[in-house]
């Protein structure tokens, strides 16, 4: 076995086992481009198990999100449906590592979006939009990770909620956002952290997929990834996402 396959079997045990794996040693550092190589054969393994990719996640496209990981280049991972969850329903702590939950919004695609596309037409291939809360469970050891090790890692997807479905032509462009615990807010933000615009994490998201010969479908959810920084959870935390004008998703901690 190649020394890839063997860090793409040994994240999937990872995810598994719940146990969280080390980081690739110094000398043994790759880049993206075979983070992505490694992310696939995760993937395959999944896919094997009877797994279905249903849409990508985008990560890191904030400076609250780089900034709190310490990896600032966008970086995008796959979605399956064993990773969504019933909303209003229960995340089971101790089916995780060192969960932590952020806020995202979701576009869910209605045709095929592909390489290099215009903000017009990212916007026009949008069937609904909705908020979501993504659950990031890094599977390396202290949530510690290089570039290339957390591309591996599926960019740290571990599952998602999404909350209900909003007319595709809603202005996403600057939207309040708030993570609250126990109807305590955590975090808050806006939407405008997200690139700028979070239109600009799907035009992303068709680039850097097609880069990597994965095709974004009609059906497809894409994550635009969050604008607040991620909140560690434990069992017992009432957990919601509240979005201007989306509305609310949110589930409890078991
Ligand atoms: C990497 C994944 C980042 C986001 O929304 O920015 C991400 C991590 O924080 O572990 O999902
Ligand atoms: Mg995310």
């Amino acid at each position: 076995m190649t020394t890839l396959a063997a860090t793409a079997q040994r994240l999937d045990q990872a995810i598994r086992t719940a146990t969280a794996t080390h980081q690739m040693p110094e000398a043994e550092q790759f880049d993206a481009a075979t983070g992505y190589a490694v992310q696939a054969m995760g993937i395959e393994l999944r896919r094997r198990r009877g797994e279905m990719v249903i849409g990508v996640k985008m990560g890191l496209t904030s400076r609250a999100k780089m900034a709190q990981v310490g990896v600032d280049e966008v970086t995008w991972g796959r979605l399956t449906d064993a990773m969504r969850r019933e909303e209003g329903g229960s995340l089971v702590r101790a089916d995780f590592i060192h969960p932590r939950a952020e806020p995202e919004i979701a576009f869910v695609l209605k045709r095929r979006l592909s390489g290099t596309v215009s903000l017009v037409e990212a916007a026009l291939a949008i069937e609904a939009v909705a908020p979501a809360v993504e659950i990031i469970d890094s599977r390396y050891e202290n949530f510690r990770f290089s570039l290339g090790d957390v591309v591996a890692d599926n960019s740290s997807s571990a599952a998602f909620f999404l909350g209900p479905y909003a007319r595709p032509d809603l202005d996403v462009a600057n939207l309040g956002i708030v993570l609250t615990i126990d109807g305590r807010p955590r975090e808050i933000g806006s939407s405008a952290a997200i690139l700028g615009h979070p239109l600009r994490a799907l035009v992303a998201a068709a680039q850097m997929t097609a880069r990597a010969g994965h095709v974004l479908e009609a059906g497809d959810i894409v994550l635009a990834g969050a604008a607040t920084a991620a909140v560690p959870l434990e069992a017992g935390m009432q957990v919601e996402a509240e979005m201007q004008s989306l509305g609310r998703v949110g589930f409890s901690v078991v």
